[in-house]
């Protein structure tokens, strides 16, 4: 799906700022067909929870609406009026004045409706939008409803963030020609010093296509007439981790040799491919360096800032990590296309998280039930995460920075019937693109023995605790534990391994000079013992801490107002960890290897 942009043919209005907003109740069957009867007002994007001060709508579990006023240029007879909601947490539905446009469930994937027929160039119409932030057994992630005995009703979810909810990223009003590009698939290749770029372009309507590529001087370097083909480009600059180089393939779509579209797409030339226990790219040996990070600021909540996205790219730069993973759903486009410039190596993953319902027994006792079972993760749940699975790769597939496919961050693997729930889904992630690495994170209580599925993948990521949930402030013991575990791994499957999670929940200004959980020095020797493992397991080819910056959670007494495991604080302020880090990954060049 190609994210909206402005062209020679197309034009595009940002529909970001106030509008009017609501939560849904039974007075107002349907808020879309007359303007919002309300005082309130939230800001486009943002989540809503955190920006009122009312519990009523931080916890409020259904529909909320948000409206505006929106006046279509007058210079757009004759084009497609499109709508485009980059994300809408966890399902949207769009008005254009009384008429329903669009419906779309996952929250973190855009999603557009073709409105012309309903609105008119020069005039206004009312934008109505409805968000719904419930997650059930059959949502990425999953969720269930429980009704309190007051009535009250609560959103519980398996996964460790707060459900924040609402249109967390940028809304569009944009112009498209009738017969236009529809979609672009480009992959890379490199020969010798030459750099090959396969490309196919769809169009909605017969166009005759060119293609050309330009370096990032502006200059073409190769151009070719036809929807589909080969760009070859002598003396190519490749895309490596830390230099970013992309050039710019110009499509054109032309009517009788009248050119009816055009759009730009960025590409970076770039190879990845899994040998042995190496990760390659552009066929030399990677080692991730950086974090598990999320989308997570006061106030915002999950409300993309671009501001934020410099400062928290700044200080990987400074603390020199080379990549992120997604955790724990597709992150704003915004975020990919800066990753893209500026060389960062990103694991994009998918919002299947906390398919794993063993996790809720904690303290209670409670027998946790079955994850994957009719009642629980189902095949309609199967059916939804592999349509999920399409959207982000149709999404996502042209970013360079994009190396592997994460499609499940801690599932039940050791469960019966997560192989017959995730063999098809590898399928379907293969098929959705065939270059890609695919990976998922596997989860502490499903080691070798106990593991289902990990055979099925070409790298297996795992996020472990040891000296943290298991071996708390015993980190000998957790040492040892966790080289025996790893060296398991390589031996069973014998293909690349990724720390994606390790480190320790810590509460900046406790020192101590034993092995205190929560303290700085505790957090430091947490991860300074996972490292030297890491460097005396061959198979282990990156390193990602828990958490880049501390986050919002839901209450339990786990938790300290969040959690804190970010070397960072929630405003970005280093731990005493992110100095030893900065020692550690500083020493690396961009592929994280020592020279
Ligand atoms: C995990 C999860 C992550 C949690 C983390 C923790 O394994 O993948 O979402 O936040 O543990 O801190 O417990």
């Amino acid at each position: 799906m190609l994210k909206p942009q402005t062209s020679a043919t197309r034009e595009l209005v940002n529909l970001d700022g106030m509008w009017r907003f609501a939560l849904d109740t039974a007075e107002v069957p349907e808020p879309w067909s007359a303007p919002l009867t309300t005082t309130l007002e939230a800001p486009v994007p943002s989540s809503y929870n955190d920006l009122f001060v009312d519990p009523a709508i931080r916890d409020h579990v259904g529909w909320v609406w948000y409206q505006r006023d929106v006046r279509v240029p007058r210079g757009w007879t004759g084009e497609r009026v499109i709508v485009r909601v980059d994300s809408a947490t966890h399902e949207g539905a769009v008005y254009v004045d009384g008429t329903e446009v669009a419906r779309h469930v996952g929250g973190y994937l855009p999603f557009e409706a073709d409105v012309t027929d309903l609105v008119t160039p020069g005039e206004t119409f009312h934008l109505t939008i409805g968000v719904n932030n419930v997650l059930t057994n059959e949502t990425q992630p999953p969720g269930r409803v429980e009704e309190l005995s007051d009535g009250r009703r609560v959103q519980r979810y398996y996964h460790d963030f707060y459900n924040y909810a609402g249109l967390a990223r940028s809304v569009w009003l944009a112009s498209r020609p009738a017969v236009h590009v529809a979609d672009i698939t480009v992959t890379t290749g490199v020969d010798e010093s030459t750099g090959v770029v396969s490309y196919l372009v769809e169009t909605a309507g017969d166009a005759d296509v060119t293609v050309s590529l330009r370096d990032a001087d502006g200059l073409v370097v190769a151009q070719q007439a036809g929807a589909d083909g080969e760009l070859r480009v002598a003396d190519v600059t490749l895309w490596q981790p830390g230099a970013g180089y992309l050039y710019d393939l110009d499509v054109e779509a032309h009517v009788d040799g009248v050119l009816v579209d055009a759009y730009r797409l960025p590409v970076g030339v770039r190879t990845v491919e899994v040998r042995g226990l190496e990760f390659l790219i552009n066929g030399e040996p990677f080692y991730f360096t950086g974090f598990g990070k999320h989308e997570d600021t006061p106030v915002r909540g999950k409300g993309h800032d671009p501001s934020y996205l410099v400062h928290d790219m700044e200080l990987m730069g400074w603390i020199g990590a080379n990549s992120f993973r997604t955790s724990h759903y597709p992150y704003a486009e915004e975020v990919l296309e800066y990753a893209d410039r500026h060389g960062i190596v990103v694991i994009d993953e998918t919002a299947a998280v906390g398919l794993n319902f063993g996790l809720i027994g904690g303290l209670t006792g409670q027998k946790a039930p079955a994850t994957f079972a009719p009642d629980g993760v189902n095949d309609a749940a199967r059916e939804r995460h592999a349509e999920h699975i399409r959207e982000l790769v149709a999404r996502d597939k042209n970013h360079p920075s994009v190396v592997m496919w994460s499609i499940a961050n801690e599932p039940a693997s050791q469960e019966e019937g997560a192989r017959e729930y995730f063999a098809p889904l590898v399928d379907v992630t293969r098929a959705a693109d065939p270059t890609r690495p695919v990976t998922y994170v596997n989860v502490m209580m499903a080691p070798p023995p106990v593991e289902r599925i990990a055979d099925l993948f070409d790298v297996i990521c795992v996020n472990r605790y040891y000296g943290w949930y298991v071996n708390t402030g015993d980190l000998a013991s957790a040492e040892a534990a966790l080289e025996s575990e790893l060296l398991q791994w390589q031996d069973i499957y014998a293909r690349p391994l990724i720390m994606t999670e390790y480190g320790g929940d810590t509460m900046p200004g406790i020192h101590s000079v034993w092995d205190q959980p929560w303290s700085e020095e505790y957090q430091s020797a947490l991860l300074d013992m996972f490292h030297r493992v890491h460097d005396r397991v061959p198979a282990i080819v990156g390193e990602q801490v828990w958490n880049f910056a501390d986050f919002q959670t839901s209450v339990g007494i786990f938790r300290v107002d969040g959690n804190k495991k970010g070397v960072f604080t929630r405003d970005r302020r280093p731990k005493a960890a992110a100095h030893s880090l900065r020692a550690r990954w500083s020493a690396r060049n961009q592929n994280g290897q020592i020279d």
